[in-house]
């Protein structure tokens, strides 16, 4: 059986594909593609919404979400994380050192400390400067589209036709304290099913949680759904439960066992990576709202 790998994730990303295109090149598996591919986009400062230089919530502090689910479908998250770069390798630590899946906040910081990660500080200057002057209005609304929505998920397949994948983010910009999303939720931010594939979201987090989003579409491609179909339905399913409002953006993307990918969302703009035999691919994504 000849096994394509592939790693498609959320948004251009394209240096966090081209990692995890690395990884499965010389045949590493699926989990270590999808962890390395997004730790690309926790160490860039310059990414707003993940990891190190992402935008604190409105007093000032910068926690972090992720999750990561295996062929085996174990999983690991941390929530509310302070003072760690890399959550996603936190995460993979506690589905692999604890008998636990998800830990928060503090625990999840002095556990990121036992396991030999470092603090770090991770309020740039200018994520700082952006919420001081973010605080003189203090105007909490969602941005479609732009830096508020870039968190990254990220799929994989092994050359073992083996299916992983992680997500991870610093939630929204000036969220209130304590505010956890979709992101590190397994099942509405991600989720992965090694017979069936695989599904991630981004955008407004709330929306994502209250239909299962990922999880959804996982369960329609096993119905036989392509992974585009299914994530239109996943988008279609939000919009359902939203018939008076528009100003939120999601975006999902999907794969399946054959390799086969899709991508939708609710606002043009969203674009989601691929990376395989066939290229490292900017896929624009089709929208619900036109
Ligand atoms: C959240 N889904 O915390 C995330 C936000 C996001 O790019 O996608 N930001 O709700």
């Amino acid at each position: 059986k000849i096994v394509k790998p592939i790693a498609i994730c959320t948004w251009n990303f394209m240096n966090a594909t081209a990692k995890a295109w690395e990884v499965l090149e010389k045949g590493g598996s699926s989990l270590d593609a999808v962890e390395q591919g997004v730790m690309v986009e926790e160490a860039d400062l310059n990414n707003e919404t993940v990891g190190n230089g992402g935008r604190p919530d409105r007093d000032g502090r910068v926690t972090l979400d992720a999750c990561i689910m295996d062929k085996d479908a174990n999983c690991g998250a941390v929530l509310c994380m302070e003072n760690i770069a890399h959550p996603i390798s936190v995460a993979r630590k506690v589905m692999e050192e604890t008998p636990h899946v998800m830990l928060v906040g503090k625990g999840a910081e002095q556990f990121a400390y036992e396991q030999g990660f470092q603090k770090t500080n991770l309020l740039t200057e200018k994520a700082k400067k952006d919420w001081l002057e973010w605080k003189k209005n203090s105007q909490y609304e969602t941005i479609i589209n732009i830096e508020n929505h870039d968190t990254i998920g990220m799929l994989a397949i092994d050359k073992n036709g083996d299916i992983a994948g992680a997500c991870t983010t610093s939630g929204m910009g000036y969220k209130m304290a304590g505010r956890v999303g979709d992101s590190p939720i397994i099942g509405a931010g991600l989720f992965v099913d090694n017979e069936v594939g695989g599904a991630t979201a981004t955008g407004v987090g709330e929306e994502v949680v209250r239909t299962v989003g990922s999880f959804l579409i996982v369960e329609l491609m096993r119905q036989g759904k392509s992974p585009q179909e299914a994530c239109e339905e996943g988008v279609r399913r939000i919009m359902e439960k939203n018939k008076d409002r528009t100003d939120f953006q999601i975006g999902f993307i999907a794969i399946n066992k054959k390799g086969e990918t899709g991508g939708y969302c609710i606002h043009p703009g969203f674009s989601y990576r691929s990376y395989s035999e066939e290229g490292h691919i900017d896929n624009p994504s089709d929208s619900f709202l036109k």
